[in-house]
């Protein structure tokens, strides 16, 4: 395969084609990333020189680079994305632009371009909230009601991923999964966040009363998936990605943090809670589970015992990241006090 992989040098992009060249050596990638505040060429390093791996530095807004970039390309899986809620709540144009208008300018260029596939990656956030008491999970069939600026702009993308299946053919999957963790996740998201506030002696600021659950799925296992659905998948499906069985709050996954290194509950800070914050997302993955025969490898326990060890054995990598204009967008965030409540 010919891949274009966009926003290749974020978070989940750079571990997708880190999985990608060992599991597919034979493949080409280009990673088309626009390097933000949250692209690190750094995640890459043990990969630029291979002559099967190309990096365009480009905006997905950029109509002329993105057919550009596409020339030979057979395989498009689209991560780029503004993809932090909070920053979406300070600003929320860069969500439209990027998520929306980045996502359509992909669509025209795959198209135009004849792709066989276009996989584009998406949340559970454009699903909504689940009550707290509920048992009920968010499955392929439940309806969108998406209640952030960033999740509106997640869905716009799918609606018209799914519109360019529907109206001009376009071979397309789409993946909706929970929130990812592992390496490289740029440290304003709540676990490398806390992870990386207890290394430095910080307290870890958890909003609300800290009962708001998510499901939680580690990095390699979402890759894994990926990689089934562009391999397994029927064109037009989408598969819902979760890593979990059962609920955890925010707090319970705070307090596994601190007791993996070490800590006590007095490095929790209760923070003025995020507006709108959805309260539970819960994912039934049972349809990439029978389709495609996905599952988790491990459990959260063991998942995030390895997560810590990456950022305790690569401080250097996040330490960089907390030294420059992340401390702006931290005082913004948090506030002069920590946004104390
Ligand atoms: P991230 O913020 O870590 O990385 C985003 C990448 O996209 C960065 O490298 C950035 O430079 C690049 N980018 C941003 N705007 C661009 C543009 N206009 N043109 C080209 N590149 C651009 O994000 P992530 O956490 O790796 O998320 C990747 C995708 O997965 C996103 O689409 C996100 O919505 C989705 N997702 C993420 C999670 C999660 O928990 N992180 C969960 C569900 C879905
Ligand atoms: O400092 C914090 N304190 C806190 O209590 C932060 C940053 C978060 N939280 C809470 C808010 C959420 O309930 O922790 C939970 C997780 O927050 P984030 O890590 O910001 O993730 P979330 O808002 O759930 O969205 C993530 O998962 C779905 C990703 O950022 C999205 O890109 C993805 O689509």
């Amino acid at each position: 395969m010919n891949l274009l992989v966009t926003g290749g040098a974020g978070f989940i992009g750079s571990n997708f084609i880190l999985y990608w060249m060992r599991t597919h050596p034979e493949d080409s990638v280009i990673n088309f990333d626009k390097l933000t505040y949250a692209g690190n060429l750094e995640n890459l390093k043990e990969i630029e020189n291979l002559p099967n791996y190309v990096f365009i530095h480009g905006d997905i807004c950029d109509t002329n680079a993105v057919i550009k970039a596409l020339a030979d390309v057979d395989t498009v899986v689209h991560f780029a994305a503004e993809s932090h809620v909070d920053r979406s709540i300070l600003e929320s144009s860069p969500f439209i632009q990027t998520n929306i208008v980045g996502t359509h300018v992909l669509l025209e260029a795959s198209l135009k371009a004849g792709v066989k596939r276009f996989h584009h990656v998406s949340t559970d956030e454009v699903f909504g909230s689940l009550d707290i008491h509920d048992s009920k999970k968010f499955t392929e069939a439940t309806p969108y009601d998406p209640r952030s600026p960033y999740s509106a702009s997640k869905a716009s993308s799918d609606h018209l991923v799914r519109a360019y299946y529907h109206t001009y053919g376009l071979p397309m999957t789409i993946t909706n999964c929970s929130n990812n963790y592992g390496p490289y996740q740029f440290p304003e998201k709540l676990i490398p966040l806390a992870i990386t506030n207890s290394i430095e002696g910080k307290k870890v600021p958890v909003y609300g009363d800290g009962f708001n659950i998510r499901d939680w799925l580690y990095v390699e296992d979402h890759c894994r998936a990926i990689d089934l659905v562009l391999q397994k998948g029927k064109i037009g499906e989408t598969y819902c990605i979760g890593g979990t069985d059962q609920d955890f709050n925010n707090l319970t996954i705070v307090k596994k943090i601190l007791s993996f290194l070490g800590k006590d509950e007095s490095f929790i800070e209760f923070v003025k809670d995020r507006p709108g914050h959805d309260r539970r997302y819960a994912i039934n993955w049972d349809k990439i589970h029978k389709e495609l025969g996905w599952k988790p490898l491990h459990d959260v326990d063991t998942w995030l015992m390895k997560t810590i060890e990456w950022y305790k054995n690569n401080q250097q990598w996040w330490r960089h990241i907390k030294s420059g204009e992340y401390q702006t967008y931290y005082k913004e965030q948090y506030g002069r006090n920590g946004g104390k409540t």
